[in-house]
């Protein structure tokens, strides 16, 4: 069962010319605004988002978990789902692995399967937030009361090793990159220093830093809590940045988009840590309450548009060359429509961030005229961009829409009957 351009063409090919309508208008009525939305379709076309190995089966929660048909039973089955995704959007060209949630047993050649489907591997991610045989020496270790900060010597050397082990099998699958989330905290006042958990925390980083092979990135991700509820060790953007400093000149920070106390001005921190040359990659999401992993831009388009906003400022105009995921936790969703939704958000809050007249906006804000400003900004985001997102993904030979074409594939029909149903596909 496999989509690919060709297959997607002629799920599509009454949709062709009511495209090219609509691609025409909303090009000229841009145009007529002083964009360009060639410039657009092609900035659009250029940008990939990694999927989540882990997001490839339905999510749930500690209430409960109602898996879908035909969920993925390998790592294997998984990059199928991932090159479907794929094919569906043109824009998710690699995956991104949680250990040991997906614990390739033939590293060289899961990379020869994944290449052979056009995809590559993007940031690996450790996982010490469970106890598991190969974390912890055979039982022998637990993390329940920590990993990189844990007061233990031997539990902070096993934390370390696992994520050696994970820079090793990304190395054989050809990533560069090693992503670090860390549910090391505490629950009770007291319980732990917050001082000596930080120490401890630098040091294991640093450790690890030293292990990365050239041309490799650590990167360190906060959260503010949950697991840990009272403290969590690496609970915000300057906590992140103080162990990134820490860590080494490769150390760099990582932007979860649901990561953040309500309220909390995500652009702004996007611009700090662009300013210190220490942004380093973006989980995206969306979340109404806590990290809820919902699907990015479902709630909160307009902040999404801000921080592509950011990101085109730090990179001159284009899109920087960072690590950019999805993290989603979908409990109720195909998750193949859930991620294809999702990048199409992104791809759409890019396409309208690149609407902006940067030095019309810098210079009414040099005038402090916020008013101008504010036109400007939203001027870009009620434009149409639809089919600009939609020719971009046509032009990387994809469907012009990825979820009416996934459904008359009959894709997830067709993995059921392979793959059967009732079981959880490992991830979140
Ligand atoms: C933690 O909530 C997180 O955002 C981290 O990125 C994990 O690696 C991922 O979710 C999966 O649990
Ligand atoms: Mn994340």
């Amino acid at each position: 069962m496999q989509l690919n351009a060709e297959r997607i063409a002629s799920l599509e090919a009454d949709t062709n010319d009511r495209h090219e309508r609509a691609l025409t208008a909303a090009s000229s009525l841009l145009e007529l605004h002083g964009a360009s939305a060639e410039w657009v379709i092609e900035e659009v076309r250029r940008f990939t988002v990694a999927a989540p190995s882990w997001a490839l089966g339905t999510g749930g929660t500690r209430f409960g978990r109602f898996p879908g048909p035909g969920e993925p039973r390998t790592i294997e089955e998984k990059l199928d789902d991932v090159a479907a995704l794929n094919a569906l959007t043109g824009a998710n060209r690699t995956v991104s692995l949680h250990v040991p949630w997906d614990e390739p047993d033939d590293p060289a050649a899961l990379r020869q399967y994944a290449a052979v489907l056009g995809l590559g591997f993007d940031a690996m991610n450790s996982n010490t937030f469970q106890d598991n045989p190969s974390t912890t020496r055979e039982g022998k270790i637990t993390f329940k009361f920590g990993s990189l900060a844990a007061a233990d010597d031997a539990t902070r050397d096993a934390a370390v090793e696992h994520n050696v082990r994970v820079i090793e099998l990304g190395q054989q699958l050809g990533s560069t990159a090693l992503s670090i989330w860390l549910s090391d905290g505490t629950n009770h006042p007291g319980q732990a220093s917050f001082r000596r958990q930080f120490d401890r925390v630098a040091e294991s980083l640093r450790r690890i830093h030293d292990m990365l092979p050239d041309g490799w990135l650590l990167f360190t991700e906060h959260k503010p809590y949950e697991p840990a509820f009272y403290s969590t060790v690496v609970s915000d953007w300057g906590s992140s940045l103080l162990l990134a400093e820490a860590a080494g000149r490769n150390a760099r920070c990582l932007v979860d988009l649901g990561h953040h106390l309500p309220n909390t001005n995500i652009e702004q921190i996007v611009s700090r840590l662009a300013m210190t040359g220490r942004l380093g990659g973006f989980h995206f999401n969306d979340s109404k309450y806590g990290d809820d992993d919902l699907t990015v831009g479902s709630i909160r388009p307009y902040e999404l548009f801000l921080v592509m906003l950011e990101l085109l400022e730090h990179g001159g105009g284009m899109m920087p060359r960072l690590t950019y995921m999805i993290d989603q936790s979908n409990n109720l969703k195909d998750p193949i429509e859930d991620l294809a939704q999702a990048t199409d958000a992104i791809q759409h809050a890019l396409a309208l961030a690149l609407c902006v007249d940067q030095s019309a906006l810098q210079a009414a804000q040099e005038a402090d005229d916020p008013a101008l400003a504010a036109e400007i900004l939203h001027g870009a985001y009620r434009a149409d961009v639809r089919p600009l997102v939609a020719e971009a993904r046509r032009r990387n030979g994809a469907a012009v829409e990825p979820v009416i074409a996934y459904r008359r594939s009959d894709y997830r029909a067709g993995v059921a009957r392979d793959r059967g149903s009732g079981h959880v596909a490992t991830g979140l």
